[in-house]
């Protein structure tokens, strides 16, 4: 019998954010780290950080399996932010197109193919600033519906929501709402001028407080000082609550975009970051996201050493590549590793 005070992956798999298990016997979840302590993790030689990150991981989730999501992006380009990282900022001339919002059917026949394609969560991301109210909303508000009823966790990425947007969303049936930090609050500023640090946390308090599960991670690769990694993570896990899921991304260099320049993220940095999150949310899934194209079967496989317990499939993230699907299939299957099963609505 599994130990009741674990977490199963399924567990985050009721819709909404939900109050977590007791930790088991040993594995600390703290809201008080000190960046030192964080660096200290980060730095440990990285088989001793590894070992660590896996003994939690395991503690943890005892089934070990991995979630697959599938990422649909329904507005893509001509977005009016300077996110320096982003292809779909219309200010970048990255070979983007602006497009208008899909229509409700072609979403959900996209989220029913994820779903037969093993999806247990559909994400669905659009190139906005924040929500406006209007069809546009309303639509938006259709298609979680539409993906709730097919069985799977919703999750929307929309950019910065008012109380009453995240109460309607909510409302809709949306599971999780994914809006990340990116970054440091330091590291911030060069990265991003048209909003502050404080909106997204101002938008990730409104998700919580309207009871949906956070979806809140960042970006490794852009520059940034590995006190600035540090001081993410650490921002991640000395919130109230920790997110429901973190998901950690290797910048994905585009043409175009300021950070074109950009040297390809490190395996080793990508595996002390995952595993860091790992040890510091022990509770959260923690994803795997951009970056995976340009990593080997072996790199991913550590990443998932470390405690990565979910990913992204599909040939597409929201405008870059992506592994292909029989890729993504025979390096699981290689490896043995189980992916977390479709929920069957009753
Ligand atoms: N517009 C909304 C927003 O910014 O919150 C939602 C979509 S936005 C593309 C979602 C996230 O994708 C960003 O916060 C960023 O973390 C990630 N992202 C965007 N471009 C990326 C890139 N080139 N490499 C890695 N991650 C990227
Ligand atoms: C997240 O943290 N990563 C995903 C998802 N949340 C929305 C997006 C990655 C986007 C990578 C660049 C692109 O494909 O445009
Ligand atoms: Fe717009 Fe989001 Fe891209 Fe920033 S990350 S430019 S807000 S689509």
């Amino acid at each position: 019998m599994p130990d009741t005070a674990t977490v199963s992956s399924e567990s985050e798999f009721s819709g909404h954010a939900h109050v977590a298990a007791p930790p088991p016997a040993g594995v600390d979840v703290r809201h008080d780290w000190s960046l030192s302590e964080v660096r200290a993790l980060y730095e440990l030689p990285l088989l001793d950080l590894v070992h660590k990150a896996q003994t939690v991981h395991r503690a943890v989730f005892v089934d070990n399996k991995v979630q697959l999501c599938s990422l649909l992006s329904i507005k893509t380009g001509g977005c009016p932010e300077d996110c320096s990282y982003c292809p779909q900022a219309a200010r970048y001339k990255t070979g983007v197109k602006a497009e208008k919002l899909m229509a409700v059917p072609d979403v959900l026949d996209a989220a029913s193919k994820a779903r037969a394609a093993g999806a247990t969560r559909f994400c669905m991301g659009a190139a906005w600033r924040e929500v406006k109210d209007g069809p546009q909303f309303d639509s938006v508000l259709e298609m979680v519906r539409g993906v709730r009823a097919l069985g799977m966790e919703a999750c929307a990425t929309l950019g910065m929501l008012s109380e009453s947007q995240a109460k309607r969303l909510r409302e809709a049936g949306l599971s999780a709402y994914n809006h990340n930090l990116d970054t440091s609050p330091e590291h911030y500023g060069d990265i991003i001028s048209t909003r502050t640090y404080e909106d997204r946390l101002r938008t990730l308090n409104r998700v919580r407080d309207a009871g949906i599960s956070v979806c809140c991670g960042g970006i490794i690769g852009m520059g940034e000082s590995v006190d600035d990694r540090c001081n993410l993570l650490r921002t991640l896990a000395n919130q109230e609550h920790h997110p429901e899921s973190v998901p950690i991304n290797a910048l994905v260099a585009v043409e175009g975009t300021p950070l074109q320049e950009q040297q390809r993220v490190e395996t080793v940095d990508m595996v002390r970051t995952i595993a860091t999150a790992r040890i510091l949310m022990p509770q959260s899934m923690v994803r795997l996201s951009a970056g995976r194209q340009q990593m080997n079967d072996e790199a991913q496989l550590l990443c998932m050493m470390a405690g990565a317990n979910s990913l992204f499939f599909g040939e597409k993230l929201l405008t870059t590549g992506n592994p292909e699907y029989t890729q993504d299939m025979a390096l699981l299957e290689k490896a043995g590793i189980r992916p977390l099963e479709p929920r069957q609505e009753g």
